[in-house]
């Protein structure tokens, strides 16, 4: 299986809770032992990857000891020196304890949100020290199954007062640290708040330090709802917004499957990859952070299955980020591009200097020349369709 080349330095990056998923679910026991995290940064190293990611209880165990906190700190220091892995994103565990059952920051219960406080800020500390740039919020417990238990609009209160108090803490202690909202629409909750990459865009707005909170949007609970995840990661590049990424697969609507990247709609993280590698057709702001993989080895794989799927992360982004460069080179396409108006998409609709007053008085009234325009301008076919078709044989190698 071809791993990633010095010559294709993309950086990927995996959490340590995706390898290291004993495979537990609703229905069914673990079906894998427990993998030492010290074990995983190892052979994710020797698979080809460049970082780790984790939450506080991956590494450390919920209520372990200073002492004990410290040695497996260290044992865990000592394995990324020898392997030169880097840690580019930390993130808190909110979810697994009976304690947050109603959520976190947004607990009715004031205890609760104090108490999940301290255990974010404690992350961010070590997150710091571990050189993280990225600290992801995956509110999973903030929400709801019925509509009747939560005031939506104190929650949202408290939801900002918490990140603005995190928000605070990083720029106070001046920590080169962002922080990367991670949306969900349901699952654990029947309703998780800010649902979308849209909703959590437009609760951004409204914090008081939301100029260090961004996004870290994943590919499959886009799909949850239904919705294009290349077009919600374009919006939130559009908006400077895009601070980290979730790649794995998913079926459409239906429970969370934290699929290998690619293993479920294949065109759509193509295009995904097309962004990411290549930009906007038209230029504009870019995803410079890592490529960060967040799927769970299937219950059905052992040991040999688990690392050979997370190699097949890294395998099928390679193999698509060949394809879209030669995508984006192919001249066919780019002919097609400017057939389909891709180019002149990027030319303002009214001209410089131009007002809509003047747009009014020189191209004329409403009434039958509108008519004639609008007759004559619906004549155009846009041949999207072959732009597409060229797309699918770019991936699967017949261009
Ligand atoms: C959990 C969740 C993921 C989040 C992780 C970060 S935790 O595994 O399902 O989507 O990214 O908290
Ligand atoms: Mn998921
Ligand atoms: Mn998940
Ligand atoms: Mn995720």
């Amino acid at each position: 299986m071809p791993s990633p080349t010095p010559s294709a330095p993309i950086q990927f990056t995996f959490g340590l809770w995706t390898v290291g998923w004993s495979a537990q679910d609703p229905f069914g026991d673990a079906t894998r032992a427990p993998i030492d995290p010290v074990e995983s940064v190892h052979r994710l190293a020797e698979l080809g990857a460049a970082g780790v990611t984790f939450h506080d209880d991956d590494l450390v165990p919920f209520g372990a000891s200073a002492s004990q906190r410290d040695t497996i700190i260290a044992r865990f220091r000592a394995a990324l020196e020898a392997t030169g892995l880097t840690v580019p994103m930390v993130t808190t565990n909110t979810f697994t304890h009976p304690v947050f059952k109603d959520g976190a920051l947004t607990s009715n219960d004031r205890g609760v949100r104090r108490l999940a406080l301290r255990k974010v800020l404690r992350h961010v500390e070590l997150g710091a020290e571990l050189g993280a740039s990225t600290f992801v919020m995956w509110g999973g417990r903030e929400g709801t199954e019925y509509d009747g238990a939560k005031d939506h609009k104190a929650a949202l209160d408290r939801y900002a007062e918490g990140l603005d108090s995190v928000a605070a803490f990083i720029k106070d202690r001046g920590y080169a640290m962002r922080i990367a909202l991670e949306p969900k629409p349901n699952e654990p909750r029947g309703d998780i708040l800010l649902p979308t990459v849209g909703h959590a865009l437009g609760f951004i707005a409204m914090l008081e330090h939301g100029d260090i909170v961004g996004l870290n949007p994943e590919v499959g609970h886009e799909q949850m709802s239904g919705l294009n995840f290349t077009a919600g990661i374009a919006q939130a590049l559009w908006q400077d917004k895009l601070f980290h990424i979730d790649l794995n697969g998913q079926h459409g609507p239906r429970f969370d499957q934290d699929l290998v990247f690619g293993h479920g709609d294949l065109l759509s993280a193509f295009f995904t990859v097309d962004l990411l590698e290549n930009g906007f057709p038209g230029g504009g702001p870019r995803y410079e952070g890592p490529r960060h993989f967040d799927y769970k080895p299937s219950r059905t794989e052992d040991l040999q299955g688990v690392w050979r799927s997370a190699a097949a992360n890294m395998e099928t982004y390679s193999l698509l980020a060949e394809r879209a460069r030669a995508f984006r080179a192919d001249p066919e396409v780019q002919e097609a591009m400017r057939a389909s108006g891709l180019d002149e998409l990027a030319v303002p609709t009214l001209a410089e200097g131009e007002t809509v007053a003047s747009l009014l008085e020189t191209e004329g009234d409403l009434g039958v020349a509108i008519e004639e325009e609008a007759d004559r301008l619906a004549a155009r076919g846009y041949g999207h369709v072959h732009l597409n078709q060229l797309a699918l044989r770019h991936v699967l190698g017949a261009a």
